[in-house]
């Protein structure tokens, strides 16, 4: 993470790191979304909550499972969930030793409703805070939003208040609903390939989809070693779990104060 991706994540609460994945990667990630496109479920029309500015003619589509698909389908994803590039990033603001929480994709289809801006700085929760502490970044619940197709500066999609990780005040209501202050949000447009990491606690939604083509995003939600949501105190070993090399096993594991003993470089001490 350059200096200046730090300071950016710090003021932001977000980053984007252009050129993620490679035009195959993404070409092997959206072939695999297309042979279980039939899987893709459209929802309830739920997420806006009666804003008029977020509410659409359809619903988010929502698709998972993607580490259990068959070979060659799953292989994208696993590969995805410690990328070369992405695992620096991780690295920086989670630690050695993160843990991937759960992935899915989310898709749009043209009028697609949004999401209501979500989270945020305050009320403060151990599980997804932000710090700056000993001269470095600690958070706890941290994406990476990968785009799988272009987002143009019209098409809605992935929206946050950059600097809201680090909010004292409760967000009023018509702000949350993206009725007010809408100027001071900011749509992220990027390429197929690129990836938006972002803390959960910065305020988050969704703008409604413009755009005729599909939005395909796959969200990782990463969490640093000691702090789970997604276990409650007992984890059992998915089937395929020898399938995966050392560094995917280890991204996948329990939550664990330290292992460096493991074979993963993940868990070697940083400088
Ligand atoms: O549309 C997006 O990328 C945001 C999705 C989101 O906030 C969520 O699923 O929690």
């Amino acid at each position: 993470m350059t200096d200046g991706e730090k300071y950016l994540m710090d003021v932001h609460g977000y980053v984007v790191i252009e050129q993620a994945l490679t035009s195959e990667e993404v070409a092997a990630a959206n072939e695999a979304i297309d042979a279980h496109a039939d899987e893709i479920t459209i929802r309830p029309n739920d997420l806006a909550h009666a804003s008029d500015t977020l509410k659409g003619t359809t619903g988010r589509g929502d698709l998972g499972g993607m580490l259990t698909w068959d070979k060659p389908h799953c292989d994208p994803f696993r590969q995805m969930m410690v990328h070369p590039r992405l695992t620096p990033y991780l690295e920086e603001m989670l630690g050695t030793g993160f843990r991937l929480e759960g992935l899915g994709i989310i898709t749009m289809d043209e009028g697609a409703e949004g999401f209501w801006f979500h989270e945020g700085g305050e009320p403060f929760d151990r599980s997804r805070g932000y710090l700056y502490r000993n001269g470095r970044m600690y958070s706890g619940m941290t994406n990476m939003a990968v785009q799988l197709t272009d987002v143009g500066p019209e098409d809605g999609g992935f929206a946050c208040l950059p600097g809201s990780h680090r909010a004292n005040f409760p967000c009023p209501d018509d702000i949350r609903l993206y009725e007010a202050a809408q100027s001071r949000f900011a749509q992220i447009p990027a390429k197929a390939g690129d990836a938006i990491l972002f803390v959960e606690c910065l305020m988050h939604g969704t703008l409604p989809w413009r755009a005729t083509h599909q939005r395909r995003s796959v969200i990782m939600r990463y969490n640093n070693g000691v702090t789970a949501e997604g276990v409650m105190g007992t984890w059992t070993p998915p089937p395929w779990l020898d399938e995966l090399t050392d560094d995917q096993r280890a991204v996948i594991s329990q939550p664990h104060y330290r292992r460096e003993d493991k074979g993963s470089d993940l868990y070697k001490p940083r400088d």
